[in-house]
């Protein structure tokens, strides 16, 4: 496979050329792609150099699949370019999540909507994909009737910029310039993205909307409260499930640890749950905490933790190229 990697400077890009290097994908021929002032520098991959070409250059060299981190704009502009010169696109920004005509993936949960006509392929946000891989099963089994997710959100998913800020503010250095409107060390801000009219932040409404789309099921009601924190590991995600049907603790257990890539580290007497800085460079997502909610029937309580660069971006991405590529569909 000819892949193009649009985005390969950024904090998602790179792990997308760690990620498709450790998983062997079969890549004959890598093509980075980056903004402007990047092109003609070289990206590692494979103890092998590649020089960053322009997006138009990208094009020109036709690859059977280009997967983007670069933004809402540049995909918006850039995706279709691709996809009518015959090229596969995944694209991790929000620009095409919740268009209906395109798919948003995430393979363990509903890869078999995937068809050889999807040219642009959605990657859900990073909150999303770690609630769905644990919501997916349970929905199969007991029917999802409300969800509450309130999140705490590594430094990590706004970019490079803020892990600096959060560094630069652990070692009292107060010159740098701020990406949050206030100091992220030793505080909490209930503010992940722009707020809208609605008053939610856009990071809520994605993580109110994307799930129904990947589930296929829009009877159930979901809310949200995403927090930024002084985290850096991956993103942490306190849950409350209301089911239609009665549930058995030890079978929602059951299910979980059955599911692909979901881990259950949940035994308190020993001090064992997730967390995100054992979860940091991790490709799985991690549930513990699993009690029911004393305060009202067929209510569950769980603690769900992934590495947003990994199973939250990249690894997911990749993964989507995997299955198109196992199932011939590119
Ligand atoms: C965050 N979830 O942590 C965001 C980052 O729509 O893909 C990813 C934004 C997106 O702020």
């Amino acid at each position: 496979m000819k892949v193009a990697v649009v985005g390969s400077t950024g904090m998602v890009g790179q792990v997308m050329l760690k990620v498709l290097e450790e998983r062997n994908f079969p890549v004959t021929e890598l093509i980075p792609v980056a903004s402007e002032r990047s092109i003609g520098k070289k990206v590692k991959y494979k103890q092998e150099e590649y020089t960053i070409v322009s997006i138009n250059d990208a094009i020109a060299a036709k690859p059977d699949i280009a997967i983007f981190s670069a933004g809402g704009s540049t995909s918006l502009e850039f995706a279709p370019k691709f996809a009518e010169a015959g090229v596969t696109v995944i694209d991790n920004s929000s620009a095409w999540r919740m268009d209906p005509d395109k798919k948003l993936v995430v393979p363990e949960i509903n890869a078999g909507v995937l068809t050889a006509e999807d040219k642009i392929i959605a990657n859900p946000n990073c909150s999303t994909i770690q609630l769905v891989m644990v919501l997916g099963p349970l929905n199969k089994k007991y029917d999802l009737k409300r969800v509450i997710v309130s999140t705490y959100q590594s430094v990590t998913g706004t970019g490079k910029a803020a892990v600096d800020q959060l560094n630069s503010e652990i070692k009292g250095d107060d010159t740098i310039a701020k990406v949050y409107p206030y100091q992220i060390f030793k505080n909490a801000l209930p503010h992940c993205d722009v707020f809208g009219d609605d008053d939610y932040t856009k990071e809520e409404i994605k993580l109110m909307k994307e799930p129904k789309k990947i589930l296929g099921d829009d009877t159930f009601n979901l809310t949200a409260t995403a927090v930024r924190v002084p985290v850096q590991g991956g993103h942490s995600e306190s849950v409350n499930i209301e089911f239609e049907n009665e549930f058995d603790l030890d079978e929602v257990r059951k299910i979980l640890s059955e599911t692909p890539g979901v881990i259950v580290i949940d035994d308190v007497k020993n001090n064992k749950y997730p967390m995100p800085l054992y979860s940091e460079g991790k490709d799985e997502v991690f549930v513990g905490r699993i009690r029911r909610d004393l305060s009202q029937p067929k209510t569950l309580n769980l603690w769900i933790v992934a590495d947003n660069l990994r199973k939250g971006a990249a690894t997911n991405a990749v993964q989507i190229a995997e299955y198109l590529v196992a199932n011939n569909l590119v």
